[in-house]
């Protein structure tokens, strides 16, 4: 099962905050967002702008220049 989420043309953000403070894998170079249970997203294309949960996440980012907001997390 496919999950896609496309911001499309022009600068776009997307938030991604699973639900119960659980942290985010966020890998930009493979457009997969996941956490332990509500976050399943395996096609995440054209966003420009990536902001994580204030748990604990792990981003791994690509080669296109994106920007992150990282909120902390523990
Ligand atoms: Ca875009």
């Amino acid at each position: 099962m496919e999950d896609r989420v496309a911001g499309g043309f022009g600068y776009d953000r997307l938030i991604i905050n699973p639900h119960q403070g659980e942290g985010l894998r966020l890998n930009l170079f493979t457009g997969i967002a996941t956490s332990d249970n509500y976050i399943f997203l395996d096609d995440i294309t054209d966003f420009e702008e990536f902001v994580t949960s204030d748990a604990r996440d792990t981003v791994t980012a690509s080669n296109d220049g994106d920007r992150l907001i990282l909120r902390g997390g523990q």
